[in-house]
């Protein structure tokens, strides 16, 4: 056997051989590194004679590919088993029971947001989102707020430097929700049923308001749609939420851009233990804003208002949470303290259903 060929079976023997990463790499060095044979030789090809050259090159550059090739080969194929065995001691058997309950648990805003969910569902209202940062055509403009128009500056705006406009459009941080219906609307077609809940943002900060707040809206666009759907809805939603049958909503004239007629919503109050619950009627707090959406809006999100009518509605999550679950300071919401959160978080694992409560 030459010598080129006992270096080639010896070569692919120890590639063969190498059981792991670290073992293919050190025959890589061995087979091709600068103090290899193949280095040596190619370093004679120099010395030859053309004659001998056009013979030695060919033989000794083809040992190298194919020793190159080899331990190529091999590496993948020992890195795709490192992968398997990786993969196979990683497998979790999802149908096992927990062993222990997970630590953390669920923060009461993130709660009433799947029970709202979950009671929309029911009246056939699916869960809208969309960005947090807005242009102020869809956060005002489209919602008949035009530039001048009061309401700009009761929103107390978070807004974006000028430099940062996107097509000619201020861009800030959405004040109310409303711009996701807007962008449903302009992006389906009626008839549309949506809650949209989500943060919101408002330069405004004390005991009972914080930069950050949590919002839900609901829409609904279709024809022949009047204030009796509206307060059918609210009614439904409030009797669900906080579980109660004994609700009783009051409608006040008010006035909003986007809506007209709009109403103001209160709920009947009864005291327990010196506390305000839901229900009963010892007193009336206001819960919600609603009307009836402005032909206005419906017409700058391309629909024709003759023809399409709809009502809105919209309430502070964070509000909501306080009511049904008695908490009274709303700062604690965003404090991240893990007492308040052990003692009113809710077992991540519980899913509010309709049939087994939506609430704890
Ligand atoms: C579209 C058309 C109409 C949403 C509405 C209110 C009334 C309202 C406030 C309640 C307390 C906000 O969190 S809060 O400060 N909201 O009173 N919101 S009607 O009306 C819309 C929305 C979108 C396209």
């Amino acid at each position: 056997m030459s010598y080129l060929e006992s270096l080639r079976s010896n070569l692919l023997a120890l590639t063969e051989s190498a059981a792991s990463l670290d073992a293919i790499e050190e025959v890589r060095v061995r087979a091709l590194g600068k103090a290899s044979d193949i280095a040596g030789l190619m370093k004679t090809l120099g010395g030859m004679s053309p004659e001998e050259r056009q013979v030695k090159a060919p033989l000794i550059q083809g040992l190298r590919a194919e020793v190159t090739e080899a331990i190529a080969a091999k590496k993948q194929a020992l890195e795709a088993a490192a992968l398997d065995a990786q993969l196979a001691s990683e497998t979790l058997d999802m149908s096992l029971p927990v062993a222990s309950l997970p630590q953390g648990s669920v923060h009461p805003v993130s709660q009433v947001m799947d029970e709202l969910a979950e009671i929309f569902a029911d009246l056939g209202f699916a869960v809208a989102t969309g960005p947090e940062i807005e242009d102020d055509w869809h956060n005002f403009t489209a919602l008949n707020i035009p530039e001048s128009h009061p309401a700009r500056a009761m929103h107390d705006t978070f807004y974006f430097p000028e430099d940062k406009a996107r097509d000619g459009r201020r861009m800030l941080l959405r004040t109310h929700t409303s711009p996701v219906q807007i962008r449903t609307m302009m992006n389906q077609e009626p008839p549309i049923r949506i809650i949209a809940p989500g943060r919101t943002y408002r330069s405004d900060s004390d005991a009972t308001h914080t930069p950050m707040f949590h919002q839900v809206e609901g829409l609904v666009i279709d024809r022949g749609i009047h204030m009796g759907h509206l307060k059918w809805t609210l009614e439904t939603f409030v009797k669900a939420f906080f579980e109660r049958d004994d609700v009783v909503l009051r409608l006040r004239p008010s006035y909003f851009p986007f809506t007209e007629p709009s109403a103001e919503v209160d709920v009947g109050f009864s005291r327990e233990n010196g506390r305000r619950v839901i229900g009963g009627s010892d007193g009336w707090m206001e819960i919600l804003g609603s009307g009836m959406v402005h032909p206005r809006v419906i017409a700058a999100c391309g629909l024709d208002p003759n023809e399409w009518q709809g009502f809105a509605f919209g309430c502070g999550i964070d509000r909501l949470a306080m009511l049904k679950y008695g908490m009274d300071d709303l700062r604690a919401f965003f404090d991240g303290d893990l007492r308040w959160l052990r003692h009113y978080g809710f077992a991540s694992l519980d899913v509010p259903t309709l049939s087994g409560g939506v609430g704890a």
